[in-house]
C-alpha cells in the first residue's frame, strides 16, 4: 500500500501493547483446535485469504425515513469516502475493495481508479440507483423503471445501468448489482405478469451490454420502498431472473431481505446446488430490512450461511466464486468502526465454519442422530476464533484490535477538522 491513512507506527505500537496476551491466546487455541486434529496455521491462511467488500455508501451517517443524524468528519464525496474506506481495510486487511454506488459516487473514472490504486483498493460490483431521480432526468422513477409502463422511462433506466458497466469496466469492477424499488402500493395497480415482462425485457438488454468477464447480480427484496408487491420480491423470482437471462447472471442474497424466520441458510444452500449463487450483501436485521450491523443480533444464523459456503467449497462446486459484500446503514455509531467490527464478524463466521468436522456431520446426519448433528455445528460455533482473527490481521500488517488502533490513532477528530460538515449526503437503504 502506498499510501495509508493510519500510520504504521501507530499500528505497529498499539500492536506491541498486546503482542504478549494476544501471542499466549493463539498458541493456547492451537494446542485446543491441535486436539481435534485441526492446524490452526491451516484456518488462519484461509482467514487471511477471505476477504468482504466496504459499500462506500455505508461509510456515511445513514437515516431512517424519520431523520438522518449526522457525525462529525463525515465524507463529503467519493474520494473522502475511499479515504474511509481504505482506513478498514488498513486495520482489518480483510477489505481490499470497495462498492461503488452510481449516481451516488460518479466522477471521472480516471481520477477514481488513480485514488484506488494509491490507496491500495479495488472496486467490487457496481450498483445501479433507478429507485430515485436526479434533479436532470427526463423522466421520473415515481412510478417504476425498468418495470416502467412508459418505454421512454426503461430505456433511460437500462442506459443509467449500462453507463454504470462502462464506469465499472473504467476502473476495474467486474460486476453489476441491479436492485430496483419497482412494485406497487396497491392491489391492481400494477399487472404482475406484464410488470415483470418488462423487466426482463430490460435486463435482457442491460445483460446484452455486459463484458465476457463480468456478472450481473439481481437482488430481490420482499418490501420497500413499495408496501404492496415489490417485482423481484423473492429468491424464486429472483433465480427466475437469473436463470432467464443466462449463465452470467446469478442471485444476490441481502440476508436482510426476506420475510421473518425465513431460512436463508437454506436458500443459500439451493442457489449453490443449482449454480445461481452470486453473492451476499451482509447486515443483520430483526424486523425488516434494518441493515444493521452484520453478526450483531443473530450470528448464529450468519455461521449457518458460512456453514453452508464452506460446505460448498469443501465439495469443490464448479463455478462456485460468490461475491462477498457488505450493505449496512450506520446511524448511531461511527461508521468505520461499524465497517471494521463487521468485517470482523464476517470473517469470524467464516473461521467458525471452517472448524466444523463434516465427516462426523455427514456420518450423524447418515445415523439420524439429531442432536449430534447439531452438536457437531454448535462445537464449532461456540469456539472463540479471535485469536485467529487477530493474527491474520497482524501478520497482514493490520491492527491486532482495529477498534482501540482506530480510536487511538485519531483519525475521526482529524477528519473533523478537515471535512466541513454538509447538509444531505446519501442514505444507505438498499
Ligand atoms: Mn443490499
Amino acid at each position: 500500500m502506498s499510501e495509508t491513512r493510519i500510520a504504521a507506527d501507530i499500528v505497529a505500537a498499539e500492536n506491541e501493547t498486546r503482542e504478549a496476551a494476544h501471542r499466549s491466546d493463539y498458541q493456547a487455541l492451537g494446542e485446543k483446535l491441535a486436539r481435534s486434529h485441526i492446524d490452526i496455521e491451516t484456518i488462519t491462511a484461509k482467514v487471511a485469504e477471505f476477504f468482504v467488500a466496504v459499500p462506500s455508501w455505508g461509510v456515511g451517517t445513514g437515516g431512517t425515513r424519520f431523520a438522518r443524524f449526522p457525525g462529525k468528519g463525515e465524507p463529503r464525496h467519493i474520494f473522502d469516502k475511499l479515504d474511509d474506506c481504505s482506513v478498514i481495510n488498513e486495520l482489518t486487511r480483510a477489505t481490499p475493495t470497495v462498492s461503488l454506488h452510481i449516481p451516488w459516487d460518479k466522477t471521472d473514472p480516471k481520477e477514481l481508479k488513480a485514488k484506488g490504486d494509491a490507496l491500495g483498493l479495488g472496486f467490487d460490483a457496481m450498483n445501479s440507483n433507478t429507485f430515485s431521480d436526479t434533479p436532470d432526468q427526463a423522466n421520473s422513477y415515481k412510478y417504476g423503471s425498468l418495470s416502467h409502463v412508459d418505454a421512454a422511462t426503461r430505456a433511460q433506466a437500462v442506459e443509467h445501468n449500462i453507463e454504470c458497466i462502462e464506469i465499472g469496466a473504467a476502473i476495474g469492477s467486474k460486476a453489476l448489482t441491479v436492485w430496483l424499488g419497482d412494485g406497487s402500493n396497491f392491489p391492481g395497480q400494477s399487472n404482475f405478469t406484464r410488470q415483470f415482462e418488462r423487466y426482463l425485457a430490460s435486463m435482457a438488454d442491460i445483460y446484452k451490454a455486459l463484458p465476457d468477464d463480468w456478472r450481473l447480480f439481481s437482488e430481490h427484496k420482499m418490501y420497500e420502498p413499495a408496501f404492496y408487491s415489490t417485482v423481484v420480491q423473492d429468491w424464486g423470482t429472483n433465480f427466475l431472473i437469473a436463470q432467464t437471462l443466462g449463465p452470467k447472471a446469478s442471485c444476490l442474497v441481502d440476508l436482510g431481505h426476506h420475510a421473518p424466520n425465513t431460512n436463508i441458510e437454506m436458500i443459500v444452500a439451493r442457489l449453490i446446488q443449482f449454480g445461481k449463487l452470486g453473492g451476499f450483501h451482509f447486515n443483520d436485521s430483526k424486523y425488516g430490512d434494518d441493515d444493521l450491523d452484520a453478526g450483531s443480533v443473530e450470528p448464529y444464523r450468519l455461521f449457518l450461511v458460512f456453514n453452508e459456503l464452506v460446505d460448498a467449497e469443501y465439495r469443490g462446486v464448479q463455478g462456485f466464486h460468490p461475491a462477498h459484500m457488505i450493505d449496512q446503514s450506520h446511524n448511531v455509531t461511527d461508521p468505520i468502526e461499524s465497517l471494521i467490527s463487521s468485517a470482523n464478524e464476517i470473517r469470524r463466521a467464516y473461521a467458525q465454519a471452517l472448524l466444523v468436522d463434516r465427516a462426523a456431520l455427514e456420518g450423524y446426519q447418515n445415523d439420524n442422530d439429531a442432536l449430534m448433528a447439531s452438536e457437531t455445528l454448535k462445537r464449532a460455533y461456540r469456539t472463540d476464533v479471535e485469536a485467529i482473527l487477530a493474527e491474520a490481521r497482524k501478520r497482514a500488517g493490520g491492527a491486532i484490535d482495529p477498534v482501540a488502533t482506530y480510536r487511538a490513532s485519531g483519525y475521526r477528530a482529524r477528519v473533523a477538522g478537515e471535512r466541513p460538515a454538509v447538509k444531505g449526503g446519501s442514505g444507505g437503504i438498499v
